[in-house]
This record gives C-alpha cells, structure tokens and sequence, in this order.
C-alpha cells in the first residue's frame, strides 16, 4: 500500500507533494489518531471534485426548504445547475400545502452584461415583487453568487426593503461562490441565517407528553428522511423539523420546543446544534441512520438519552420487528457482495456514514476521503481546539448566541429527567460528540482528503476496488476503467439507502452493480496499454 502511495505521489512538482502528503493519511494502528489536513484551499489546476460556497448554501442546505422561494441572484448557469439534481424530495402535508412547494421550480434573477456593468439591485427588488405577486410565498430566499459580490450588490438592503414592503421574511445569504474554499463555507452561512431569522421564531406550545425531536443534517435525498420519520414515529417520538429535507419554515420556527437534536450529518448542520445547545440548552447527539448496526445503535442511545423505559421497550420491539423482515433479503445479497473492496469519495458525511452499511454486506472500504469536511470529521470533535483558523476560514462570521433569557434551560431540563440520572447517561452515550471516520477505518486502509480526479484514476489502476462511491463527476472515471460506480450523493436513481428499508434497496443496487454483465466488454486501460499511443484525443 506504502508504495501505491509513493508512486501516486512520484509525478508531482515537489511543493504540490508536499501539500498534498499532509492531506493523505494511510491509517497506522499503532499511532494514536494521525492528523490530516482539512478544510484548506484546493492546489490550483487540480481537478477536484469539490463544489462552491453557494451550491453549499442554495443547492444544500436552503434548497431543500419547500416553502420558500429560493431566487438565485445571479447567472442562470448557476441556478440551472442546482436545480433539482441533488433529488432532495418534498411533498404537500397538512402545514404545507401543494402551493407552496417550490422546489421543483427554479427562480433566477438571469443576470446580464448591463446588470453586471450597472448593478442588479433594481432587478432583483422587481423580481420579488414579481414572485410575491404570482406565488404569494410564505417566505423567500436571495442566494448570492459570484459576481454579485463582485459588483457589490447589496443583497440586505434589497431583502430588508422587500420585507417591509411584503410582510413577510425576505432572507439573503452572501453566499458567492468563491467564499470559503468549498461549498463548507455555504453551509456554514445558511446555518447563520436560518438561526438568526426563523429558528425560535415561532410561537408554538410544547406538548408536554410528547418527546420532540428534531432531525439536523438530513435532506431527504431519494426519500431517506421519510424513511428515517417512520422509524422514530413508529417508536413514539415526534419529528418537530428536518434540516432542511422536506421541511417547512413553518416547522422550521417552531423548532426550539424540541427535547433533543439529532445530527444526522455533521459537517453541514454542526452550527446550528451547536447554537441551538448554547441558546436553548437543548442537547444533541450524532446519529446514523445508514446501516443496520448503525441505526440499531442510534435508536438506542436515543431512546437511553430519553430515560423512558417506554421508548427503551419500543425501540427493542421496532428493532426486533424491523430485523426480522429485512435481514433475510439483506443475506441473500450479502453472498455476492461479502469480501469485496470499495473506495467512498463523498462530500462530508456520508464516506463515514456508508461504511458501516457496507460492513453490513460483509465489505470494507479501502479508501475514503471528504471533499470539503473538517479535521474534526475525520479525526473526532476534540480536536477542534487545535484547528488552526486561516485567511479563508475568518471570511465566515461566527455568530455571538447568548443564551435566551426565556426559553433557555439546562439539557436535563429539556430531557425531563434528574441532574444526576442525565450525568449518568452522558457517561454512557456520547452527548454532543462525534469521532469522526478515523477509528471506523481498518489499518493500512488510506483517507485522502479533496481527492482529485488523477489521484482516484491511480488508486483504482493501482487497487482495482470491486465498486467506486462517488459523484457524478468522478464516477464515469471509474466505469470507463471497467469498474461498477455508484453515486451516493444522488444515489443516481435510487433511494432511499436510509433505515431498514434504505439498506435493503442498498444491498440490491450494490450487488446488482457488480454482477451486472456490462463489466465484461470493458477492457481496462491497464490491460491495453501497448495500445497507448500518447494521442489524448485517440
Ligand atoms: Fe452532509 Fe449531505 Fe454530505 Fe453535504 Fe453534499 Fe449531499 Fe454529500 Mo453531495 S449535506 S456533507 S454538501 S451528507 S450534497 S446530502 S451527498 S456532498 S456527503
């Protein structure tokens, strides 16, 4: 494995391999945690499969909401480009009805040569104008994109005056692409915003029988967070909001009555439990609802954290019926999948989060790597304390929350139960932490941070994985080299892969990926490299 690395590493001019050596860790079992570097700027020419701040803060975290219009101030090719691909799905309830879904439509100021050489304020205050009167929103969204910072558009002027004008929340993000060094610092933006202007500003009374969650960091892509509700429905607790899959700005204000936050996805969504905890004191735990273990475990530090011996029962009860109908079809797929090899690129979550489905399957992952995640997210929270901040990180404003004079109460508080009972729970379930992926990966696997395009070409000449998790730009790289791809940002087609249901449609889609016949007609590059003739257009 040593020397896959060094030949990996071998072309590179020697400041590029020294960058980029720090970003790969070939896991060690015998050092304690390795450090590996995170959340810096990509080396320039690098093919990389990150995305920009603003698809971080309208294509992730705001686009999801469906009852704001979401207007991208901007290009069309930006708002094109976002719309819809993600697959984050919504549909109509009893808060939310069929008008107000708007995420299946796609709202751009389409800024223009005089725009950008005059300025674009006047045209986006007309197209709110425009919107308000055609749809009658409840609220509405202003992303920024690149040029708007470059022209100096002030978006908060334009959004206050349409608000007054409107009556309703009319919310901007500066959110320009070319903020932050990926789309990490989008998600942190949108995090500000939806803390600063809807969370907590409802006026909803808490039931006091009821246990409220609410689910941070999951978007519904393919259907996941409909299946991960069932499940904590089922078990008794009541789902207060989602952020932001298949959420409502509704629900979305009402949140602050909840109990407990659940981090379903870390990287994106860790600012607002982590603000929340601060001006509510509601406590948060990391869960994972991808793979059998994994949720089996989650239901039961969440159902441990309530202190309810009710939930303790139903959650065995759900488990117990749960298992009971997936685990065989899970078997029958795990004959073909059990032994083989994979490498997971994904953003910030879900390269952790999916090995433990695939541990399901009897597979391991050889290679994983974040796009854009922190060192916390691989190495574990207690770390932050060391992250260094640089120029890139400081362009985000970290808000200054106080705790609410009113609503403010101590997590056991929040949870009903004794100082001493909830100290004891927090000895045996990790409260407001996450490890990270480092102590899940195996020794001698790797974890490359910003994968590039030539990077995860040598990996898979060098390693020959059984099946390549990543996205759409990396994944025909990866076809054309004979071996099966999936995407698990879109899960191309598929979904959901989330809960019990989730990773028997997983088990299926994987097994099916790899036995499908296509995979023999394709001759690999390395098995024809005398036919190399050096012709990039041959
Ligand atoms: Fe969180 Fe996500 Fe992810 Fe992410 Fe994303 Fe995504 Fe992702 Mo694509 S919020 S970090 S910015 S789990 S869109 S739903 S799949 S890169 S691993």
């Amino acid at each position: 494995n040593q020397e896959v690395l060094d030949e990996m590493l071998l072309p590179y001019p020697d400041k590029v391999k020294k960058n980029r050596t720090k970003h790969i860790v070939r896991k060690n079992p015998e050092e304690g945690c390795q450090q590996i570097e995170a959340n810096t700027r990509t080396v320039p020419g690098i093919i990389s499969q990150r995305g920009c701040c603003y698809a971080g803060c309208k294509g992730v975290v705001i686009g999801p909401i469906k009852d704001m219009i979401t207007i991208t101030h901007g290009p069309v090719g930006c708002a094109y480009y976002s719309w819809g691909t993600r697959r984050n799905k919504a549909r109509a309830d009893d808060i939310t009805p069929p008008e107000h879904i708007y995420g299946a439509m796609c709202f751009v100021t389409d800024m223009q040569e005089p725009d950008i050489v005059f300025g674009g304020e006047k045209k986006l205050a007309k197209m709110i104008d425009e919107v308000v009167e055609m749809f009658h929103p409840r609220a509405i969204n202003v992303c920024a994109t690149c040029p708007i910072g470059l022209i100096g558009d002030d978006l908060g002027a334009v959004t206050k005056k349409a608000s007054e004008k409107h009556g309703i929340p009319v919310l901007a993000y500066n959110c320009e692409g070319y903020k932050g060094v990926s789309q990490s610092a989008g998600h942190h933006i949108a995090n500000n915003v939806l803390m600063e202007n809807v969370i907590g500003s409802g006026d909803a009374e808490k039931n006091p029988s009821e246990f409220v969650v609410n689910l941070l960091g999951e978007y519904n892509i393919g259907g996941d967070s409909w299946e991960i509700e069932r499940i904590l429905n089922d078990i008794g607790y009541r789902v207060q909001g989602v952020l932001t899959g298949d959420s409502s700005v509704e629900e979305m204000k009402n949140m602050h009555i909840a109990n407990l936050n659940l981090v379903m996805c870390h990287r994106s969504i860790n600012y607002i439990a982590e603000m929340m905890e601060e001006k509510y004191g509601i406590p948060w735990l990391k869960i994972n609802f991808i793979g059998v273990e994994a949720i089996k475990k989650s239901l039961r530090d969440i159902a441990q954290v309530t202190g309810d011996e009710t939930f303790i029962r139903k959650t065995e009860e759900v488990i117990a019926r749960e298992e009971a109908r997936v685990l065989p079809v899970i078997e029958h797929f795990r004959k073909i999948c059990t032994g083989k090899t994979a490498f997971a690129f994904v953003g910030g979550s879900r390269s952790h989060h999916y090995q433990y489905l695939l541990r399901d399957l009897g597979m391991e992952v050889v290679v994983a790597g974040y796009e854009f995640a922190h060192r916390d997210d691989y190495e574990g929270r207690q770390v932050i304390p060391t992250i260094k901040t640089d120029a890139d990180s400081k362009n985000i404003p970290e808000l200054d929350i106080k705790p609410d004079p009113e609503l403010y109460k101590e997590a056991h508080e929040h949870l009903n139960i004794t100082k001493e009972k909830f100290d004891e729970i927090c000895s045996r379930v990790p409260l407001g932490n996450y490890e990270g992926m480092y102590p899940d990966m195996n020794g001698g696997t790797l974890m490359i941070d910003d994968c590039n395009h030539y990077e995860a070409e040598q990996l898979v000449k060098d390693l020959k994985p059984d099946l390549f998790f990543a996205g759409v730009r990396d994944k025909y790289i990866a076809q054309k080299m004979g071996v099966p791809a999936k995407q698990l940002h879109s899960y191309d087609y598929s979904g959901p892969y989330a809960g019990f249901n989730g990773a028997m449609n997983f088990a299926r889609d994987v097994a099916n990926a790899m036995t499908t016949p296509a995979w023999k007609f394709i001759t690999p590059p390395w098995e024809k490299e005398s036919e190399n003739t050096g012709d990039t257009n041959a």
